[in-house]
């Protein structure tokens, strides 16, 4: 893990939660000069960070800004692996595409791109998904999981209960996943995730899970054909989150979820991913590449694929599909 001088200064004004910290302890710690140590401490301010220097006490943080830099976001990372490379913008077209590139140059496991905002953003199928500036988390992890291609789309669901975890823990709402790569509240969507694969036809070079979480948009942020079926974790629960905070978080279950699943398989993972679901027993209208189906969503399989019982009783396994909730079965 490679934590810069100025990154550990801001972990420890952050972990001082409001109290001083001594500018001689940091230069003894750091061992670099006071001088070194008040150069930093002026390019955080430029960060948009407010420090208070109180004589003979130290540095007292005030105000964090509201941005997902790696300054911002390591601090309360809890990981080995996953955001130990952040790779950061403030604008970019879409993270995927900078995550994919970085791929195949060989960036390592666990690499995130991240912008406060896309201009470009996508979703499956290269539909375009709405990526306000600063008001929410559009990222891509970089991972390479030893496991074969056929598994690869799993870490949709994979992911889908990290960050219904995650979110759970941030803002007590209660996020519910629609297979395969939704995660509603209240019905309406607040998180998309976007699985591409790098492979030869046996292994795995990385997967690339692209993640997008509504977080402090009001409804008028969104283009007006999403405004009835899009939501925020704001609009939900009446207040700001702190981004840095929650896509620390989503890394973190990321990983937990991400080696439980390489270490013993998708079971784990099923059920975990069943408690949080809200598309099992729903009639459903599936509609896939090929066809449109209509049933009821009978449960996902041990490969993570989903089951609907038609009308005529037939059951039929669906790998990827748009998936239209018609209500109780
Ligand atoms: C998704 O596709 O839901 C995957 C979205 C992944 C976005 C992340 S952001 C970071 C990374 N970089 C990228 O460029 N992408 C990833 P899909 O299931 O195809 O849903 C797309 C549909 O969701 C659109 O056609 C709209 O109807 C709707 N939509 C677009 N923007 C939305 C938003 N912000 N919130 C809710 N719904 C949205």
């Amino acid at each position: 893990m490679n934590i810069s001088i100025k990154e550990k200064i801001l972990s420890q004004l952050i972990n001082a939660k409001g109290e001083p910290v001594s500018g001689q302890k940091l230069a003894d710690e750091l061992n670099i000069s006071r001088t070194m140590i008040w150069k930093h401490l002026k390019s955080i301010e430029e960060d948009g960070y407010i420090i208070e220097a109180i004589k003979k006490k130290g540095y007292v943080l005030k105000s964090i800004p509201d941005i997902v830099t790696p300054e911002q976001i390591i601090p309360n990372l809890n990981t080995k692996q996953l955001g130990r490379t952040i790779d950061y913008y403030t604008t970019c077209d879409s993270t995927q595409i900078i995550a994919a590139d970085k791929a195949r140059e060989g960036a390592p496991h666990g690499t995130v791109v991240i912008a406060e905002e896309q201009t470009d953003g996508r979703g499956r199928l290269d539909r375009s998904w709405n990526s306000t500036a600063n008001k929410g988390i559009w990222m891509s992890v970089i991972i390479r999981p030893a496991i074969s291609p056929q598994f690869a789309a799993q870490f949709t669901l994979v992911s889908a209960v990290a960050i219904t975890q995650a979110i759970q823990e941030v803002t007590n709402l209660t996020p519910e996943i629609k297979w395969p790569n939704d995660i509603l509240i209240n019905g309406k969507k607040v998180t998309g995730i976007l699985t591409e694969l790098q492979a030869d036809m046996d292994i795995v070079h990385s997967i690339i899970i692209g993640i997008g979480v509504n977080v402090n948009q009001e409804l008028s942020a969104f283009e007006e054909s999403i405004q009835k079926t899009a939501t925020s974790l704001k609009i939900e629960n009446g207040e700001e989150i702190d981004r840095s905070l929650l896509a620390a978080k989503i890394l973190y279950y990321l990983e937990k979820y991400g080696d439980l699943y390489v270490e013993n398989g998708f079971k784990p993972i099923k059920i975990l991913w069943e408690s949080h679901n809200c598309t099992i027993g729903k009639r459903i209208r599936a509609t896939t590449l090929r066809e449109t189906l209509e049933g009821v969503a009978l449960g996902i399989t041990n490969d993570g694929v989903l089951e609907i019982k038609l009308d005529s009783g037939e059951i039929r396994g669906v790998y990827s599909a748009d998936i239209h909730l018609l209500g109780k079965n």
